[in-house]
């Protein structure tokens, strides 16, 4: 399969784009529908590529949560052929037309790689299981059982468990051994220390970069490898049976850089390419340390703030230290995992204007220094939906046990409200999950046509940040007058101051300008309780007005020389 590359055209940004550009995550099954069966595809993304693209929102590259052939178990992240694309979701063919349908307006294409892990369905496990002498049979996580109890039943090797509830130990009646899983029994983990794995992941990853991606997501990628002796975790108070352990042995091990530095300079044997590792359960002083050149890391800090003046200014301190002038970090308030961040911040503070929340917010995630990564219908303000439990597709989450901490994450993956109307211009058919109750008057086409709307808000913020380089790459600096209810920080390179004020209080707040560095005055640029920002400059000492949950950003203007 040696296909050409797809040449990129008109790319806004050169090899450094993953450290200046915008990242907007796709959940394929849910963006848009393109041949009537009610699961967003391939051909969706494609037909909508203008939404994202530079007469769009202009965002500088999608990642595509995973796109191979899986049960579904864990809507494809339980894989069973990580090197194919789900007939589900399109055919070989509608992925190359993706790449370069991408490429021809300068969006760049992240694939997610789920490397810790595959399907039980995957054909490495099906043999891996059949026996002890096949070739993949070091290929996953066996190990003998420590004994037997009471009751002649053989006892898991270790006292490791799975994040999803219960033992992470699974018995295999025809090797008489266990295999191991941090997520579902169906979700086998990977022997990273068989140096077959190792080779055969990285071929896998050749055959991607050969079709024209340009980075990867790598899921939980702190987990891949273990202590080589797999030692019992010590134990500690907790509230699950997760919590109650410490990880000291199934996760984050000292040779686990060395890995990531192979799989990079494979990435690296050509520039521009980058990757970003899922920070599974850790700290951000553990992102932090993970995070080189080129190789990003999530953390949470931000994803897990409440929405305080004095939460999210802490937030935005530890970030800086945590990551220091050295390192780049990633800014994320929602993703498939989590409550999208216009129910949770509202609901963090149990008052404030949803919509008012979704624009300040977005000020804050496209100017604090980090590249921001969106989740698909933020930039709609899209909220949780009550999904009846009948209606979940989340199997990790209707598995529910008292130890298994998460929630449904139906809620936070229903489809891309498009236009008004049946099925919302996501599908023809019936969508495979419930829209929004409000996707007749929350949809791109309602929001482009209002000025003042979340989407007008993302398009003139993410247009700006690609005008701007201070907000790209400079450094950040809390404002010494920032304090109480309001959150300012300016950005900085040399020749250009960028403030950011942000009032998150309930009452309007009072900011007085002052001189940063000499300026004569502040050009507001984009301010999100109007529809535009007046053009004239804001001479040092004025007073401003700041409504509750508004944000505005101003640019310091020079004296003429
Ligand atoms: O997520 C790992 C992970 O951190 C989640 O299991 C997390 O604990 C939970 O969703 C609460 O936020 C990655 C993927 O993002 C997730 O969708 C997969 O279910 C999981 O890995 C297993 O592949």
């Amino acid at each position: 399969m040696n296909r050409p590359i797809p040449p990129l055209v008109g790319a806004r940004f050169g090899d450094d784009w993953w450290q200046r550009g915008v990242i907007y995550q796709v959940y394929p099954r849910s963006f848009a529908d393109s041949d009537g069966d009610g699961v967003g595809d391939l051909g969706g993304i494609i037909d909508h590529l203008d939404h994202l693209g530079p007469d769009g929102l202009g965002i500088d590259a999608i990642w595509l949560s995973p796109i191979y052939p899986s049960p579904g178990l864990d809507l494809g992240y339980d894989v069973a052929d990580h090197e194919r694309v789900d007939p589900l979701l399109g055919s070989e063919e509608d992925f190359d037309r993706l790449v370069a349908e991408a490429h021809r307006r300068g969006i760049r294409v992240v694939v997610d790689l789920v490397m810790n892990h595959t399907s039980d369905a995957h054909r490495w496990f099906e043999s891996s299981r059949a026996g002890r002498d096949g070739p993949h049979a070091d290929w996953y996580l066996w190990r003998d059982p420590s004994g037997s109890g009471p009751d002649g039943r053989p006892l898991p090797p270790n006292n490791w468990g799975s994040i999803f509830g219960g033992p992470g130990w699974e018995w295999e009646p025809r090797r008489l051994q266990f295999y191991f899983h941090t997520f579902m029994a169906e979700q086998p983990e990977l022997d990273w220390r068989t140096p077959a794995v190792e080779d055969a992941q990285l071929r896998m990853v050749r055959g991607w970069l050969a079709r024209g991606v340009d980075g990867f997501r790598l899921d939980v990628f702190n987990v891949f490898l273990k202590h080589p002796d797999l030692p019992s975790n010590p134990t500690r108070a907790g509230a699950t049976a997760w919590d109650r352990q410490l990880h000291l042995y199934d996760r984050d091990q000292p040779d686990f850089p060395a890995l990531i530095g192979r799989f990079r300079a494979v990435l690296d044997e050509e520039p521009g390419r980058m990757s970003v590792g899922e920070l599974f359960d850790g700290t951000i002083e553990t992102a932090a340390g993970l995070t080189t050149d080129r190789h990003l890391v999530f953390e949470w800090s931000l994803i897990e703030a409440t929405w305080t003046a004095s939460d999210i200014r802490s937030v935005i301190g530890v970030r800086e230290s945590a990551f220091g002038a050295g390192r780049w970090p990633t800014a994320v308030l929602s993703n498939h995992d989590r409550p999208r961040h216009a129910s949770r911040l509202a609901a963090s503070i149990g008052a404030g204007d949803p919509d008012a929340i979704s624009r300040a917010a977005a000020v804050l995630l496209l100017t604090v220094r980090g590249t921001p990564f969106l989740y698909y219908g933020e930039e709609l303000g899209m909220s949780d939906v009550d999904i009846p439990s009948e209606e979940s597709v989340d199997p990790p989450f209707s598995r529910f046990s008292p130890e298994f901490h998460l929630w449904d994450r139906s809620r936070c993956r229903t489809p891309m409200p498009w236009s008004p109307g049946p099925g919302a211009g996501f599908t023809t058919g019936r969508p495979w999950l419930r829209l929004g109750p409000d996707a007749e008057t929350r949809n791109v086409d309602a929001q482009l046509a209002d000025p003042t709307s979340v989407l007008s808000t993302y398009r003139a913020l993410i247009a700006l940040r690609a005008a701007t380089p201070a907000l790209q790459v400079g450094s950040l600096h809390a404002h010494p007058d920032g304090g109480g209810e309001v959150v300012a920080y300016t950005r900085e390179i040399p020749g250009q101051v960028i403030l950011v004020l942000l009032n998150l209080g309930r009452r309007d707040a009072t900011w007085r300008l002052s001189a940063v560095a000499g300026e004569s005055g502040w050009r507001p640029l984009v301010r999100t309780a109007k529809a535009t920002a007046a053009d004239e400059a804001i001479a040092i000492g004025a007073t401003l007005i700041l409504a509750p949950d508004e944000g505005l950003i101003l640019e310091a203007v020079r004296p003429e020389a």
